[in-house]
Parts: structure tokens; sequence; C-alpha cells
């Protein structure tokens, strides 16, 4: 009794709106003008329109600790790190052009069906993973594995995944590549609909709130491009996480695309950041390519997220450098100079390498050996999984839902089994796809006997 007493208290005052009384009875006027029933706004004869978070015509800031060549701004902060992880924050970053130039090449050669880079994005993906515990929850959109390289996911796991190979251990070769998941990095699997995954960390960083082992460790983090932020489901995902609060980072990734589609053509008002007060969300607008400010930025957004138990949103300004996938040529719809200014001018990689080098954490020759170390790993584990068969075919029907075979799973596995047996060694495509998988196609025939 006493137990679904204090339940419904605490549901009451988790659901009771932040800013307003929670009462049945209307409120009643009160003050020389009177007040209206759902709202405490001071009453005005100035009749006045506004169209800015910040007052007339005012963009809101970005925040940034270091200049485009590693130089710190003045009364900037920086946040604290020592040599070491300065280094291995450098090194990740460095690992993700290394390993996307090698993917992207694999994919044109036909050895995998389709790669997306990182290209430009290294310090928004990678800062921002730096300022998480480990175990904090990720819900990512599909340009965010460097969090997983933060979090030492081994390359080799990667490749496994994007090859689809009897090693890729949690999609088991049945999602397209890029669209990673695990259970043991905490990272939930990238699903291609944009946005679905928005909604879904506020339920994460809602259910992490209840958990009472959890509550006030962990947090749910979703990545995001501002062209998902276009999708319902953003602004689901944040009526949500503010209505039914809950520890939640929303890291929108704007790096001035959406495919062809520039940012400036995806909204009319000030970025996504504009939108965060809307919800009443803490918001802070930071320079995606100064890895120093990603980093304190997020660890702030961390902190109110955990002390506060209510969401934050960061917009991270980027630039994305490379095409959108291997199935788009960006040069159709952007100059090519225009890639290369960015390169040049304002490289989130050599920006924060002058810093490193600055403090004397790094230097021309830790360059040359890390980078023939990390090509040399991503080339070993592009070769292994390369040589790896597939999962059985079976496995393609295994584990898709919890419980019980649905009908329509084991009809469809049945109806394979039928075009195999009628194709499978007689028509010379077929056979040669079935070499590729472990037990050629033999176990699924014997799982429909
Ligand atoms: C619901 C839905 N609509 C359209 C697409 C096709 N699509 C895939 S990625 C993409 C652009 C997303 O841009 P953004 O969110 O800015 O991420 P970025 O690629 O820039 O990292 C689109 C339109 C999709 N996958 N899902
Ligand atoms: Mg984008």
């Amino acid at each position: 009794m006493f137990r679904a007493q204090h339940r419904a208290q605490r549901a009451c005052r988790l659901l009771a709106p932040r800013r307003t009384q929670s009462t049945s009875a209307p409120q009643q006027p009160s003050g020389r003008h009177g007040h209206l029933p759902s709202s405490q706004s001071a009453i005005t004869t100035k009749m006045h329109f506004f169209n800015s978070v910040m007052g007339e015509g005012k963009q809101i800031p970005t925040y940034r600790i270091m200049d485009k060549d590693g130089k710190l701004l003045d009364g900037a902060q920086i946040p604290e790190f020592d040599r070491s992880f300065g280094r291995q924050l450098y090194e990740t970053m460095s690992t993700l052009p290394v390993m996307d130039n090698i993917l992207y090449n694999v994919q044109r050669q036909g050895k995998i069906s389709f790669y997306m880079t990182s290209h430009g994005e290294e310090a928004s993906i990678v800062g921002s993973a730096a300022a998480l515990s480990p175990t904090d929850e990720v819900l990512g959109q599909y340009r965010e594995v460097g969090v997983l390289l933060w979090r030492k996911l081994p390359i080799e796991e990667y490749m496994a995944q994007c090859f689809g190979n009897e090693e890729d251990k949690a999609t088991k070769g049945r999602q397209m590549p890029v669209h990673i998941g695990s259970p043991k990095y905490h990272f939930h699997t990238i699903s291609s609909p944009l946005g679905t995954q928005i909604p879904q960390a506020a339920g994460v960083g809602y259910a992490l709130k209840r958990d009472p082992e959890r509550r006030g460790q962990n947090c749910a983090v979703v990545y995001m491009g501002e062209g998902a932020a276009s999708e319902g489901d953003f602004h689901a995902g944040m009526l949500l996480a503010s209505t039914i609060p809950s520890p939640t980072i929303f890291f929108v990734r704007n790096n001035g695309f959406a495919i062809s589609t520039p940012s400036t053509e995806q909204y009319h008002g000030d970025g996504i950041a504009s939108r965060g007060p809307g919800y009443g969300v803490d918001t802070i607008r930071v320079d995606g390519n100064d890895v120093l400010a990603v980093l304190s930025a997020t660890r702030e957004a961390r902190r109110r997220c955990i002390e506060g138990g209510r969401a934050v949103l960061v917009e991270a300004m980027t630039y994305r450098v490379g095409h959108h996938s291997t199935s788009d040529d960006s040069f159709a719809y952007r100059a090519r100079a225009e890639v290369d200014d960015w390169v040049k001018v304002d490289n989130p990689l050599t920006r924060f390498r002058a810093y490193l080098q600055a403090q004397g954490w790094w230097s021309s020759p830790d360059e040359e050996e890390m980078r023939a170390r990390l090509k040399n790993s991503v080339l070993q584990a592009f070769k292994r999984a390369e040589s790896k068969k597939r999962h059985e075919l079976k496995e393609l029907f295994t584990d898709v839902y919890g419980g019980p075979e649905p009908w329509n799973i084991t009809e469809q596995r049945q109806e394979l089994a039928g075009l195999l047996k009628k194709y499978g060694q007689t028509w010379e495509p077929w056979r040669k796809e079935l070499e590729k998988f472990n037990g050629k196609g033999q176990d699924l025939l014997k799982a429909t006997e």
C-alpha cells in the first residue's frame, strides 16, 4: 500500500510541469491586470513579435577554445586532461581518415556494398565521445564510428561488420555496412530510417533514470545530423525528454548538408540550437572542428544531464568534407574548391595537432610512426575480414525477434530453401554466391527438412 502510494506520488512529481504549479483548479488571476490560466508571462501593452532567442537579429554564439592554428583564444578555459589523454584523442581522430580511406577504396573495388566516411567531423565525433563514460548508452545515426574507436572497439570488429562475415557478431551480415551495434560497447545498432534513434534515446534516458543501479551514473546520448533534425522524430524526442525528464544528450552534427541539400535550405531559423529553449532544454552551440571546445561542452552537458536528470542539446558546427556516402558524388552540387578550402583552412586534425605540438606532447616522428602503425593495422584487419566466410545461411532467420518464431519468418525460410533446392547447384551465380557462406546453404536445407 505504502509503495503504491509512493510510486503514485513520484509519478505525479515527474509528470508535473516544471515552471507552473500542478493543480487541478485554474489559477486565480493575480496582479492588477490578471494572469493567463496556463502562463506566468508578464502582461504588456506593447505589441512585439520576435524571431530570435538572442534578441533582435542576433544568432546564438559558437563556443570555441582554440583558433584554426591550434592557439588558445583569449580568456578560453581548457578542459582538464593530461598528455596521454591528449595523444589518445588525437590518435583516435587520426584513425578515422585512415580507416575511411581504405574502406572507401575497398567499396570502390566492389568488395563491400556501401560505405560512409567521417572526413571533417573527427573532432565532433571523437571529442564528444571522450567526454562520456564508456557505459553511457549511445544511439548513433551512422557517422559516429569514432565513438566506438574511442571505446576501443577493435578495428577487426568494424571490418567484420562492413564485410558482413562470420565475425560480424552483432548484425551477422544482415545489416548494411556501417550499421553496426555492440551491447559490449553500449552502442545501439544503427538503423537507416533517419531520426528513429531520437525518441528511442529519450526512452533509453528515462529507463536509465528509473534504474536504481544506473540512475545518476549514466546518460543516453543521441547523435544526429542537422538533416535528421528535420524529422518529426526530432521534435517527438525533444518533447519527450523535456516533459518526462531524462538524462539524454541530443548531439547534433551540423555538417552543412543532408546529402545534396545544404543546411541553408533545411531551416529558416537559427540552426538547430534555437529549438532547444523552446523545449526548456539547456542548449549550447559549439565549434565542431575544435576538439577542445567539443570535449568541454559535452563534459558540461553530461554533468548537467546526470546531476539534473534533464536533457541537454549540443549543436556542433562542422563541415562534411567527404561525399555523403559511396552512393553520392558531391561535386555535382558543391564546388571542389569549397571542399579543398575547408580541409586547408579549418581542419580539426591539423588544428589539434598544432596544439599538441605547442605543448610538447606531439612531434613529427610521432606522426610518422602513428601513420605507419595505423595504416598497417587497418590493412591487416581488412585482409582478415576479406578472408573470412559468411555466417551459415540459416542465420538469416535466427534471432530476428525474441520469443517463438513468427509464421512469416518460417514461411520465408521455407521459400528460400525451396529456391535453393531448385537453383542452388544448377544456376552459376547462385552456386558461386553460396560458396561464400559457411555450410554453402546446406545448413538451411537441413533446418527445413
Ligand atoms: C526517413 C528517411 N528519409 C530519408 C532518408 C535518406 N537519407 C539518408 S541520409 C540522408 C541525409 C541526412 O543528413 P544529416 O542528418 O544532416 O546527416 P549527415 O549525412 O549530414 O551526417 C537522407 C536524406 C532516410 N535514410 N530516412
Ligand atoms: Mg548533415
